[in-house]
């Protein structure tokens, strides 16, 4: 991958990024991720497959509920809308590039400013600036890995989108959802994502709560048929999160959603986008919902990212921490990775890191995160007796009695039989203690 430019550099301090080791003292070299290192079987790159996102990178500016941005970007200076979206493009390739970044994600919202433009006018502006994007993507070699639509920040989808009790809001945003959909498979998207971001409710008093779920069902089969109808053939992505900002929001964790998918018939082409930070917000573990969706068979990609472990909000803050990543990393490898996703930067630098340079480190740090916990992992599935004593646990399933059970041909008349002949069972430790210190000693 080579640096793309537009016409300015907007981050003429910052090199191309590249590894160089762990005892490197180089703050824009990574210490761990290697794009082509052999990890169990297949280059990291290939495992991880990052992307940056747009919304976070390149359109907030760090504002919060108390105050407005702060931090100022220089793609943002043009009053020509147009020119706007192409220097902000120009900027994001740039960053893209530099950080060998070989996926992006975006919502229709963040490519080009919205303003008030009609469906109509909107559509125009997304062709344009897709136009621009089909170059970039072609000078660099960056891919999409998705697109959305952003359907709860306009006002007019306060009481939601896919969920709205008005159906002409709901057809308001079926245009919008048409015109993002068309986008990404222009742009040869990989997936498609639904973040229902105003997809619930804050009070029951005035929710038909079957209406929204059987409206919202009836709103992603006409999304798939359309999509394949036109020829995607990409993966379609349900990113749970329990809360915020609405306060029950339907695609609560990847439980529910499983369930949801099943009931509705949408279980053969929607997967999770499992977010860290969502994952906790909802009481999980990261490594809970990756294990959820991958014995549902639906683990599509990541939205990285972390929580704070004192604030109860969405922090999104870059993913530091080595050994919760060390722990989602083991479960991923066991599923054989994502199907079809990848690990998408969902995450900001904070309201007070203002240089240009911060979302390099913020990246960095993130991308490091991830290729040093693959490799942990690996090392604690092939070299540690962690997967034997797991599989130790269960052995008396395996074979004689403990397989008929689990096989289902047994009649709870002989189970109950084998139970009053066993006497008291064997008391057998869970050996917790022991799991963590393997972890440990590998990281
Ligand atoms: C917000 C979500 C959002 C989705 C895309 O909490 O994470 O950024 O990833 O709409
Ligand atoms: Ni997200
Ligand atoms: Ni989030």
């Amino acid at each position: 991958m080579s640096i793309v430019l537009g016409d300015k550099e907007f981050f003429p301090s910052v090199p191309e990024v590249s590894y160089e080791g762990r005892d490197s003292d180089n703050p824009f070299a990574f210490k761990w991720y290697d794009a082509n290192k052999i990890v169990a079987g297949k280059p990291m790159k290939d495992w991880l497959r990052f992307a940056g996102c747009y919304w976070h990178t390149f359109c907030g500016q760090g504002h919060d509920p108390f105050g407005p941005g702060t931090q100022h970007f220089e793609w943002n200076a043009s009053s020509n809308v147009h020119k706007r979206a192409t220097d902000k493009m120009d900027a994001a390739f740039e960053f893209f590039t530099k950080m060998q970044l070989p996926y992006y994600c975006f919502h229709d919202t963040d490519l080009i400013d919205e303003e008030n433009s009609s469906v109509a006018d909107f559509e125009k502006k997304i062709e344009f600036i897709t136009n621009y994007a089909e170059k970039k993507q072609s000078a660099s070699g960056v891919k999409l890995l998705w697109g959305t639509a952003n359907l709860f920040s306009n006002p007019r989808y306060m009481n939601g989108a896919g969920t709205n009790p008005h159906f002409p809001t709901l057809a308001r945003a079926g245009a919008q959802l048409k015109i993002a959909i068309d986008a990404t498979i222009k742009l040869h998207g990989e997936n498609y994502v639904f973040w229902g971001g105003r997809e619930g409710y804050i009070s029951l008093l005035n929710t038909n709560m079957k209406q929204e779920q059987d409206n919202f069902a009836a709103w992603l089969h006409m999304a798939k048929d359309y999509a394949r109808k036109n020829g995607f053939e990409g993966g379609f992505l349900i990113e749970p999160k329990p809360m915020e900002p609405t306060k029950h929001q339907y695609d609560f964790d990847t439980a529910t959603v499983a369930g949801f998918l099943n009931k509705y018939g949408l279980a053969d082409d929607f997967k999770v986008n499992i977010e860290v930070n969502h994952a906790t917000l909802a009481n999980h573990t990261f490594q809970h919902e990756l294990q959820v969706a991958a014995d549902n068979n639906i683990l599509g990609s990541i939205d990285a990212n972390r929580g704070d472990y004192q604030n109860s909000w969405d922090t999104d803050q870059f993913p530091n921490n080595i050994a919760e990543t060390t722990e989602a990393m083991l479960v991923f490898l066991e599923a054989g990775g994502l199907q079809g996703g990848g690990v998408n930067f969902d995450a900001k630098t904070r309201r007070e890191s203002t240089d240009m340079e911060d979302i390099f480190h913020g990246h960095i740090g993130g991308m490091d995160t991830f290729a040093r916990s693959l490799i942990i992992a690996e090392k604690i599935i092939t070299e540690s007796p962690y997967s034997d004593l797991r599989k130790a646990r269960y052995e008396t399933y395996q074979s004689g009695k403990g397989k008929e059970f689990a096989d289902g041909k047994m009649s709870l008349e002989k189970l109950a039989q084998i139970g009053s002949e066993v006497g008291e069972p064997e008391q057998i430790s869970g050996k917790q203690e022991l799991f963590e210190n393997i972890v440990n000693q590998y990281i």
